[in-house]
């Protein structure tokens, strides 16, 4: 029997992506079609009191200018935590009175064509006053910064000392070392290739609002639309077409997407919005600005005794709904203590606002930057007690005797494989001559060749947040369950409605195998549908690597109950007892009568059609659910970067590139080792390039790709990926999910193979991105060339 989980199979979704047979967004057009530009804030902390839209609302092809005024209907977004330190923002969907940001929108030009809307948005004139601005976490927390939000005096927007242990600074003071570092993560932003952009219509003859939107989160974008329009829920039906990446940009709701939501409702006319780069780079969401001061104590023999952090994070001027500002704290702390044995443990962790745009969940969500500080901590103490960075690591990762295991902050790891990824990335590097290499070239460094380093970085990966996980949270909204229709149709072919939404991810594919293998079917006899709230069942979309797990499981469980009711059927057909019948190479037959039975398709067929032979308490339709609602999965990996740093530029090079890394069974291998190459790509380019760069006036540097500079081919290695499989007792496919792995562990190995290069001149750096320029200064500050 072929078994489809585990096979290479090349994406079934690939075809239209590749052959241009697409429906992003942009591909959509209605009659009538009415195409938006946004007008901006140029600055970012001002009052106004007038918008003078009257030389745009009468330039050519312009049929509406809408400012805050005319949405005043609408209710502002106000994601909420709820926790007593915890400040609310509201955000309404055009600023009202004060704009916190640059890029934040205040009107929308509604025109015929989108240039006649962006000639006649730049003629809004806004009457701004100008405040002073803060643009730096150390700004927004002077004595005496202005204030973000009244309601915030010290922009502080959460502060929770979330993790105190109270024995703490004994067991530092008592310890053999103390390590101490403060670590920054430069601003990014998701980039995803098709930016944010919606198409939205008002369905006259239903009296409803149909919304085409490139996001991640369609029933989130749905509620969110019914509350600030006050609509009815079952009014508004949001569906996501192909959607060219999101990386967590698209799973908070912009007050964009709304306005424009707003504007068909109000027009009554389709309304298409697509963001441009300038606009993406400028005012959609950002993430991983952090910074954490982390002090670590270490026995002689390197073990890892206690550790207490203060995590700082820029979240911008506004909550991003529904994650809230908190998302990346909360997240920060609580999952600090990584793949290491940690019985002491502290943690302070704030949210800070500053005019810069709001945050949102990014991928790898705060993990990334604890994984940085953490893998840090290990080089600096493996340097302070003269032992191997890879030998320190191994003296208090979780050893595989020890699952489930309660970390010091209370969350339980399942099983995994820690130590031997590590090992695993170790012998596949071949470490001993990687370092045996380093040594020789390091004694001929004098002759102008390159500094080699080399960088390692364990972690776990937590994906698949169910209720139990989220509900701790305390949001508002807590995104945690799914629910999976499977059914199949009188000719034998199964259809699996989910409410995640593949954007990039193949779950057209991978839902199919794990479906065809529950009913003996082909991949490509299942057809996956997802993004369209009135076709799925309620569900959260896709973020959090989750999907894996959740739709996998949940459409897992239906296959599984369809099964079981068509046994029942058959055995009622067969006139054999339900015991006796087997579903074996798509057929139901009785046990030990090969040639009695008959196929998935036959079977089906006389279910619909042929209803009156049917069991009197079976009903007509083959349609059955399953749900998945997991506590929590932990993949894991180790990454090993070898870079060469050239000592007449500074400029860093990765020469190799490994990953091992476990997330449990996998249901594609191709598609495992494709987000794979892809994480480590972006976190590359946290480590080494991209950063949002802001004056301090707020004003955003970065406008192009000019400036932003994301990796491009030229820069990213062939990554050498090894896998283990420790099936996850979590998921009943043993499957863990593993989005976001490679982003987490590639700042961290590359910042550190660029310290271990370095350690030969007595540079350490411990923020990213790292570039020329940092160790071209921090070199001369040594007196080097
Ligand atoms: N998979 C598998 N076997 C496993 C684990 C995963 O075959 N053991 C497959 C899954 O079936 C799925 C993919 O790998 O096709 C990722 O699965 P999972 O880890 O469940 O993550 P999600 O599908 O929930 O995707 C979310 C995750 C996140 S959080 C971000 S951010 C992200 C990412 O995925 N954004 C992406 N990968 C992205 N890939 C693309 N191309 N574009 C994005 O925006």
């Amino acid at each position: 029997m072929t078994t489809w989980v585990g096979a290479s199979i090349t994406r079934l979704e690939d075809e239209h992506f590749l052959t241009g047979d697409t429906r992003f967004v942009d591909d959509l057009s209605r009659p009538g079609l009415l195409h938006v530009a946004m007008v901006r804030s140029p600055v970012a902390s001002a009052a106004f009191d007038e918008v003078d839209t009257s030389d745009a609302r009468t330039a050519p092809g312009v049929v509406a200018v809408l400012t805050a005024g005319d949405l005043a209907h609408t209710n502002p977004l106000r994601p909420v935590l709820h926790r007593p330190q915890f400040v609310p923002t509201e955000m309404p969907l055009l600023a009202i009175d004060r704009v916190r940001y640059v890029g934040e929108p205040v009107a929308l030009v509604l025109a015929e064509t989108r240039s006649a809307a962006e000639d006649a948005a730049d003629l809004v004139w806004v009457d701004y006053e100008e405040r002073s601005a803060v643009s730096t976490i150390d700004g927004a927390l002077t004595d005496g910064a202005q204030a973000v939000h009244a309601d915030a005096p010290g922009n502080v927007l959460l502060d929770l000392t979330m993790f105190h242990d109270p024995a703490l600074e004994d067991v530092l003071s008592g310890a053999a070392v103390v390590v101490e570092g403060v670590f920054d993560a430069g601003r990014v932003t998701a980039a995803p290739m098709e930016g944010r952009g919606l198409l939205a219509e008002w369905d006259r003859r239903e009296g409803r609002l149909i919304v085409h939107m490139s996001t991640q989160v369609p029933h989130i974008v749905r509620t969110a639309i019914a509350d600030t329009l006050g609509l009815a829920e079952h009014l508004v039906r949001v569906v996501a077409p192909d959607v060219g990446g999101g990386f967590g940009q698209k799973c908070a709701v912009g007050r964009e997407e709304l306005a424009v939501a707003a504007a068909a409702a109000l027009t009554r006319r389709p309304v298409k919005w697509v963001e441009d780069r300038r606009e993406n780079l400028l005012s959609a969401f950002q993430g991983h600005e952090q910074r954490h001061h982390v002090r670590a104590g270490f026995d002689a023999a390197g073990t890892l005794l206690g550790l207490a952090t203060d995590i700082l994070c820029d979240v911008g001027a506004y909550h991003c709904y529904p994650f809230t500002g908190g998302v990346e704290p909360l997240m920060a702390a609580t999952e600090m203590p990584g793949p290491y044995r940690l019985h002491h443990y502290s943690a302070r962790t704030r949210a800070i606002a500053t005019n810069k745009p709001p945050m949102a969940p990014y991928r790898g969500v705060s993990r990334p930057q604890i994984t940085l500080a953490v893998e840090r901590i290990m080089d600096k103490a493996a340097v302070r007690l003269e032992m191997d960075p890879a030998e320190i690591r191994r003296r208090n990762l979780i050893r595989r005797d020890e699952f489930p295991y309660r970390g010091a902050t209370g969350i339980l790891y399942d099983e995994g494989s820690y130590l031997e990824a590590l090992d695993g990335v170790v012998a596949q590097a071949g470490y001993a001559s990687l370092r045996e290499e380093q040594r020789a070239a390091s004694a001929t460094a004098a002759d102008g060749r390159p500094l080699i380093g080399v960088g390692l970085a364990v972690f776990s990966e937590r994906t698949a947040y169910g209720t139990p996980v989220f509900g701790q949270r305390l949001m508002g909204i807590t995104p945690g369950y799914e629910t999976v229709h499977v059914r199949i149709d009188p000719s034998g072919g199964a259809t699996v409605l989910a409410g995640t939404v593949s954007h990039g991810q193949g779950h057209a594919t991978t839902l199919a195998q794990m479906v065809a293998d529950r009913l003996s079917l082909t991949p490509t006899q299942v057809r996956v549908v997802q993004g369209d709230t009135d076709a799925v069942p309620y569900g959260w979309g896709t973020f959090a690597s989750r999907s894996v797990v959740l739709s996998g499981d949940a459409a897992t469980e239906a296959a599984d109950r369809l099964v079981e009711r068509l046994t029942r059927i058959a055995a009622h057909l067969l006139e054999a007892a339900p015991d006796d019948v087997v579903f074996e190479g798509g057929r139901f037959g009785v046990r030990g009568v090969p040639e009695s039975g008959m196929s998935l398709t036959e079977l089906a067929r006389s279910v619909y059609h042929a209803p009156h032979l049917l069991p009197p308490d079976e009903r007509a339709e083959l349609d059955e659910w399953g749900s998945s609602d997991p506590p929590g999965t932990f993949s894991n990996a180790a990454h090993l970067a070898v870079v060469e740093i050239d000592p007449a530029t500074w400029q860093v090079r990765i020469v190799r590139y490994l990953v091992t890394e476990d997330c449990g069974v996998m249901i594609n291998p191709l598609i495992v080792d494709g987000q794979i190459s892809g994480g480590v790509a972006q976190g590359i380019g946290a480590a080494l390039y991209e950063r949002l760069v802001f004056d301090d006036e707020g004003q955003p540097l970065a406008a192009s790709f000019m400036d932003y500079l994301v990796p491009t081919a030229a820069e990213v290695p062939p990554i050498e990926i090894q896998h283990l499989e420790t099936p996850s007792t979590v998921s009943v496919t043993g499957a863990k999910g593993m989005g976001e792995g490679g982003t987490i562990g590639a700042p961290a190995a590359i910042l550190n193979a660029v310290n271990n290069a370095l350690s030969p001149l007595g540079i350490e750096i411990d923020r990213i991105p790292v570039t020329p320029d940092d160790i071209a200064r921090a070199a001369a500050a040594r007196g080097e060339a």
